[in-house]
């Protein structure tokens, strides 16, 4: 009989990342990025990685795991989801247009997500093949990512002696998005581009949606994202306005809060001769909002996560799903490494849906802050191909993990806060309010 791997120990290392000044709907993102490694070592001596985000919930989270975790088989993942994995049905409804990407009732979902993407890089290291093959195959060779657009502060994040260069500088008009936008394909190759919005006035993003268009051409989809700081009213006016630019891949992304407003806003799109899709990781956070999302028409395109929906495996149980329904699939994403960046790339690889280029914020962190091993994730014409390498493919430079955990230990912040932020360096009464337009 063969003899059985085991997980002989589980490190978690909670880590702080450089963050430049980012706006969304909720606020200004921190001078640091909260992320959390998680390490895994098999009583073969192989090493697996996964990541997570960061702060003091996910901490707690992964100790809560830990005693499912050490002794495990590496390959036994189902028994670990039936035990911890699974969406917590009792636990409040997901709030994410609260707070950014926290869903309170997905917590163990997440901490399980990094584990299994660990225990996924010990597989595939041990048959000596790369994670989207080990999980059934790839449905393309390279991964296509989108331009991720934002506006922002000037600053390149970090404080002190840790600061950034701002390689995107100030970006607060529709003039500077066209620059950014440039700078960002030039450097990656996107072929498709993402805007978050709900930032400037509906008129200035609408401007700058056009200024997209006219400098890429019809040939970029184009999509807008404001995080549902749009009334049923203004989302179905910027909709009508923008029916041309979002059209041919494009698609609005929660441009208002709640199912059943982003329903009335479709219906009368439709009503309005608009079939721009509408696509959502607010409204739609977990498998068991998939249905009343196709009931409603709520909205047309999903956006996984192998982070939040609990792993590349779930990633693919969301694409079936969402085929089954007639639904989109997309990827969302959060601030995150390179370690996530491999993680995100193998789950688009092995999910046949996967039909528009995902999120990353990875253009927004710097090699400087990078804990991969010879350095950044490096992506061809907008992609990212399948590794030459076993597992994720990547390697963890444990000098630098030293570097961010010591300074997350050595900074106050212990989860996100983006509406702290923005009151203490834009606006000293900035609160959330939705819709705000
Ligand atoms: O980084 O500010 C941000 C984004 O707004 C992020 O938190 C969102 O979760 O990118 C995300 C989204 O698509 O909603
Ligand atoms: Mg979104």
């Amino acid at each position: 009989m063969a003899r059985v791997m085991r997980i002989s120990s589980m490190t978690i290392h909670p880590l702080a990342a450089a963050d430049p000044p980012l706006r969304s709907s909720y606020g200004r993102h921190a001078p640091y990025a909260l992320r959390t490694l998680v390490v895994l070592k098999t009583t073969d001596g192989i090493a697996g990685y996964g990541e997570a985000h960061g702060g003091a919930g996910p901490l707690a989270s992964f100790e809560a795991l830990r005693p499912h975790v050490v002794g495990m088989d590496p390959f036994q993942l189902s028994g670990l989801w039936r035990k911890w994995g699974r969406p917590d049905r009792e636990g409040d409804r997901s709030q994410t247009w609260m707070v950014p990407g926290e869903n309170p009732r997905d917590a163990r979902t997440r901490s399980y997500a990094a584990i299994e993407a660990a225990c996924l890089d010990i597989i595939g290291k041990a048959l000596n093949k790369p994670v989207c093959d080990v999980v059934g195959g790839r449905a393309r060779e390279a991964a296509p990512f989108s331009a991720y657009l934002f506006y922002k502060h000037g600053g390149g994040g970090g404080l002190g002696q840790d600061e950034r260069e701002d390689e995107y500088g100030e970006c607060l008009t529709p003039a500077s998005m066209v620059s950014q936008a440039r700078h960002m394909i030039l450097k990656y190759g996107f072929k498709e581009i993402k805007l978050k919005g709900g930032v400037l006035a509906p008129d200035a993003e609408i401007e700058t949606i056009r200024l997209l268009r006219s400098a890429f051409g019809p040939s970029v989809p184009l999509r807008i994202d404001p995080n549902c700081a749009w009334s049923v009213e203004t989302s179905v006016k910027i909709g009508v306005a923008l029916q041309e630019e979002l059209s041919g891949g494009g698609y609005l992304e929660d441009p208002t809060a709640g199912m059943d407003a982003m329903a009335d806003v479709r219906k009368r799109l439709l009503a309005a001769g608009v079939e721009t899709p509408l696509a959502s990781n607010v409204a739609v956070t977990g498998f068991d909002d998939l249905l009343p999302a196709r009931e409603l028409d709520a909205v047309q395109v999903a956006l996984s996560d192998p982070h939040y929906w609990g792993g590349i495996r779930a990633t693919q149980r969301m694409g079936d799903i969402c085929e089954l329904l007639g639904l989109g699939v997309s990827m969302h994403s959060n601030n995150h490494l390179g370690l996530s960046m491999m993680i995100m790339a193998h789950a688009c690889l092995a999910t046949p849906q996967m039909e528009f280029a995902c999120d990353t914020h990875y253009p927004w962190q710097t090699a400087m802050d990078e804990i991969l091993e010879g350095g950044r994730v490096q992506f061809l014409d907008g992609a990212i191909p399948v590794p030459g390498k076993p597992g994720l493919g990547v390697e963890i430079d444990f000098d630098q993990v030293a570097r961010l955990e010591q300074r997350y230990h050595s900074l106050p912040y212990r989860k996100r806060d983006d509406e702290a932020e923005m009151r203490q360096h834009v606006d000293p009464n900035w609160k959330r309010i939705l819709p705000r337009w």
